[in-house]
């Protein structure tokens, strides 16, 4: 298939990648994860499977599974944090984690990795492809890891060296062989414990995360009713999407690289106004939030956060202000 040299292709590839906002890329085998696995289902038995039933997947320690002859896996970290998007920053309003400010990343991310896919077979015809963000059965940051692109930190989050974490991660899965990069090797997490240390609910010990505690599993990807210690954290963290706590302390995310303004989108009243200022009707929340990652957080779920968290929403409907 391949009608030039694999080695200028891999390249070319790269670089079109960093021209699309990726700003670490690397490629990586699609052969099967084979340590991961005894760790995998120790963390589906302990609360994973329940909160997360799609990710007991028979395919998910395999990524050739996902695309016929799959060979290489390009992996990408793109930034989505930005200097000026500080969740809570403007004195009452909510938090909401930076990766929700802004246009839906599944969306943007995919768009891209399917451009690229298709400026490459118009170079290599007949080539096949995948583009992966998020929702696949794959195990994205072990990929990155072994695409040589940083290392899993105490907080299980995949930091891209002085890039940091704050990134979303991209695959593109190619039925090409391509010369992959030298997987990262152990981390560079030192003595540090910092992100153990600040998590309000105590979710993490070293290197790995229980969802059960998560204050993200709770007002982002479960309706569920948290355990009362999570109640209790996000009432007194004031996380109403997502959290930051972990990222915001690790010296890494000092100086991170910055995200693309396409998919930021700039901030919108859930960012700015004080909580007291948001509508609470349901055609409203879905207007403030359509386009958004936030627009998995269904409106009841939304509120339900904002009655942990001590907001005013148990008043019955309150239009707009403002
Ligand atoms: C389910 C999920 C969640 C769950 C569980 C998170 C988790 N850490 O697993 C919840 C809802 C809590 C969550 C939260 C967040 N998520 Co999330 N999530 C996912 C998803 C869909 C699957 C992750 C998964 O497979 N977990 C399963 C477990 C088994 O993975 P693991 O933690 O890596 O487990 C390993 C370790 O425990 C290790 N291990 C176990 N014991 C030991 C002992 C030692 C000594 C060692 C060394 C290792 C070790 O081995 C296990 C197997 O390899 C991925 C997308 C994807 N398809 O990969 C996004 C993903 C991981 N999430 C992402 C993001 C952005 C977040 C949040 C930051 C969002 C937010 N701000 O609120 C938080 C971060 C919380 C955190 N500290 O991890 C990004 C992370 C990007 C990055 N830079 O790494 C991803 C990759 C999505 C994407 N495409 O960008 N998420
Ligand atoms: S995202 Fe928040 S609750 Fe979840 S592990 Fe990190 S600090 Fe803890
Ligand atoms: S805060 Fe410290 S321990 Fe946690 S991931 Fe960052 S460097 Fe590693």
């Amino acid at each position: 298939m391949c009608a030039e040299e694999p080695q200028n292709f891999r390249e070319w590839l790269k670089s079109e990648a960093m021209g699309l906002g990726f700003a670490r890329v690397g490629f990586a085998s699609c052969e099967a994860f084979t340590q991961e696995r005894e760790r995998l289902d120790a963390w589906l038995a302990a609360g994973g499977r329940e909160l997360f039933p799609y990710l007991d997947h028979p395919d998910r320690l395999n990524p050739e599974r996902l695309l016929e002859g799959a060979r290489t896996a390009l992996v990408g970290f793109f930034p989505y944090a930005r200097p000026e998007a500080v969740p809570g920053a403007v004195t009452g309003s909510l938090k909401l984690s930076r990766y929700l400010w802004g246009s839906d990343y599944h969306g943007v991310l995919k768009g891209r990795l399917q451009r690229l896919l298709a400026q490459a077979q118009a170079r290599l015809p007949g080539l096949q492809g995948r583009a992966c963000v998020d929702t696949a059965p794959l195990l994205e940051r072990q990929l990155a890891v072994r695409a040589g692109l940083g290392w899993q930190g105490r907080h299980t989050l995949l930091i891209a060296g002085k890039g940091g974490s704050w990134g979303f991660l991209g695959v593109l899965l190619l039925d090409l062989e391509l010369e992959p990069d030298p997987p990262f090797k152990g981390h560079r997490c030192g003595t540090c414990r910092a992100c153990l240390d600040a998590c309000p609910t105590s979710a993490l010990s070293t290197f790995r995360l229980d969802p059960r505690r998560c204050l993200t599993t709770y007002t982002v990807e479960t309706e569920k009713e948290p355990p009362p210690r999570v109640t209790a954290a996000l009432a007194r963290a004031g996380w109403a999407a997502g959290c930051d706590i972990c990222q915001e302390v690790c010296p890494w995310n000092r100086g991170p690289v910055w995200g693309d303004p396409e998919l930021w989108g700039g901030p919108s009243p859930l960012h700015t106004r004080p909580a007291l200022a948001l509508p609470l009707g349901t055609a409203q929340w879905q207007k403030l939030t359509r386009g958004t990652a936030l627009r998995r957080v269904r409106h009841r779920h939304w509120r339900a956060t904002l009655r942990r968290i001590g907001d005013r929403s148990e008043e019955p409907d309150a239009s707009f202000v403002g």
